[in-house]
């Protein structure tokens, strides 16, 4: 009997490839706002699925499907795993680390120089006139150079961004998880964030924090969006405590805060920070050769309980 892979969402045909010959594969078109009982109609056959983060993998859904013994989230976040009720149903849960170390920090770089630079704001301007207007005094952002960039979390993608801002002229002070924030927040002219959600990163950029950053900063966001308080965020940008910000994550995706949509300071992007053909088919072969090497009986290679 051929075990049963469900995969939630439409992947790079790499996964499918993998998968497909050795198990049944059961290939879902990809849902952004799947309910709980949508998943756990699902997984009703699954022996393992590859998931999206959007895919709510709670303890009720894990404990409704029968045959689940395996989670490949599509991510290297898994903040929409209960990893503790995965972990007392004896569930295996991997991630897709290390591939997209590079394609976020250079979202990350992306965003900020955006913000800084104005770069919507005057892609849409040349669009909306058909003109190039040059004025002495026209759309002038801050310089990146001789900037200081304070980094929240200096794991993998923490690092790649330090690396990147050092590339180009920036002075770079970073906090480790769990480290206080005091003086990063007060030293940084750009705060950008890159630690995982978790109980404790809830909110850990809240109106508290953004009070104590300095007057005119900028806050570039991609890792997740419930780490900032974004009803604090809009004030702070609205007031002109914050000049700016960059942002690919949001509160409560797959919706964004209508106030930030009203804004010119704000560059908005739809959470693509590993979207690159190379790092999408990468994280795809990683979940695909997990579920299969559990499957026949291997242990994966990027296991989170
Ligand atoms: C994905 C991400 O685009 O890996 C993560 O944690 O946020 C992004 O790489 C997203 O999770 C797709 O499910």
């Amino acid at each position: 009997m051929k075990y049963t892979v469900v995969l939630t969402a439409e992947y790079p045909s790499v996964a499918r490839d993998l998968l497909a010959g050795e198990f049944d594969v059961i290939e879902h078109p990809t849902e952004v706002e799947r309910s709980e009982d949508d998943l756990i109609t699902l997984l009703d056959e699954a022996d393992a699925a590859i998931t999206l983060l959007s895919d709510p993998l709670t303890r009720r859904v894990l404990e409704a499907s029968p045959n689940l013994r395996m989670i490949a989230n599509y991510a290297v976040g898994y903040n929409n795993v209960d990893v503790e009720a995965a972990r007392e149903l004896g569930i295996r849960v991997t991630n897709t680390p290390g591939v997209l170390t590079e394609a976020t920090a250079e979202l990350t770089m992306t965003l900020l120089l955006a913000v800084l630079r104005r770069v919507v704001e005057g892609d849409a301007e040349v669009r909306s006139t058909g003109r190039c207007i040059w004025e002495p005094l026209h759309l002038l952002g801050e310089s990146a150079f001789g900037k200081t960039l304070g980094i929240v979390g200096l794991g993998r993608i923490g690092s790649a961004v330090a690396e990147r801002a050092r590339a180009f002229g920036m002075n770079v002070i970073g906090v480790r998880r769990g480290e206080p924030l005091d003086e990063v927040l007060a030293t940084a002219d750009i705060l950008s964030i890159h630690v995982p959600l978790t109980a404790e990163t809830r909110h850990l950029i809240d109106r508290n924090a953004l009070q104590k950053m300095k007057r005119g900063a900028y806050l570039v966001n991609t890792a997740r969006g419930p780490i900032v308080d974004e009803n604090a965020l809009c004030d702070a940008l609205e007031s002109g405590q914050l000049r700016g910000a960059g942002l690919d994550v949001y509160e409560h995706e797959p919706g964004v805060n209508p106030r930030l949509l009203a804004m010119r300071n704000v560059v908005l992007l739809p959470h693509v920070g590993s979207a690159t053909e190379e790092t999408r088919g990468a994280m795809a072969r990683i979940a695909a050769t997990d579920v299969a090497r559990f499957l026949r009986g291997q242990p994966p290679l990027h296991v989170v309980v």
